[in-house]
């Protein structure tokens, strides 16, 4: 059975592990949980893989736990190895098509566009969702994407009848404003990772969306 993304504007937490601020990544995927939202995705840049491969096992069965859909960047031999429900890839990752192919039928697979070019390009390609930013300025990311803004999230959403999730900068404050150019879901990563109670900042985040 295909895996479904959650209803309505959803909150999607990216647990970046270099930036949890001492949390455990299970303590984090359940407080998050906690705070209402259904998808976190896993997120590990430049750890040796084996270390990798521990955090993920603690970020899949707290999200099993919890009842999460647990998507694991980039990763989708890890994602396997681990029976998550998903896989997001950027576009310098391996391409869509393949990953697909290596995933259980129903798995949920999610492509980074940063751009309009990319989003047309996507078109083909065998995803659940888009994601589609940065759309405000973010320093999360080293070398970020210029900023795309609630403009092109707008003309996205004619373009695509795909769920898209926009990211970059996206805060409690204008995630409204997000919503209302179009987006079905907001990824985000310093906005609540910042927070001190992460629960309680998912569930701001929520209320904003609704
Ligand atoms: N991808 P924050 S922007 C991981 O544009 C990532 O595809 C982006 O972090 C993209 O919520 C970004 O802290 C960073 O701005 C998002």
């Amino acid at each position: 059975m295909a895996l479904a993304l959650p209803s309505g504007p959803f909150l999607y937490p990216v647990l970046d592990v270099g930036l949890l601020g001492g949390r455990a990544v299970g303590t984090a995927v359940a407080a998050v949980a906690a705070g209402g939202v259904r998808i976190v995705q896993f997120r590990a840049k430049g750890l040796p893989d084996r270390r990798l491969f521990t955090l993920a096992t603690e970020a899949a069965a707290a999200a099993r736990e919890a009842g999460v859909l647990l998507v694991v960047n980039d990763r989708a031999d890890v994602a396997r190895m681990l029976g998550a429900d998903g896989v997001h890839v950027g576009q310098d990752d391996l391409p869509p098509r393949e990953v697909r192919r290596l995933l259980p039928s129903g798995s949920i697979l999610g492509l980074s566009t940063h751009g309009l070019g990319q989003l047309d390009a996507a078109r083909d390609e065998p995803v659940d969702y888009v994601a589609i930013g940065p759309v405000f300025p973010t320093r999360t990311k080293a070398d970020p994407h210029p900023v795309v803004g609630l403009e092109i999230v707008r003309r996205a959403r004619q373009r695509t009848r795909r769920p898209l999730v926009a990211i970059g900068g996206i805060t409690a404050e204008n995630a409204r404003s997000v919503v209302e150019a179009g987006a079905d879901g907001v990824a985000v990563i310093s906005a609540l990772l910042g927070a001190d109670d992460l629960t309680e900042a998912a569930r701001t985040f929520q209320a904003r969306l609704r």
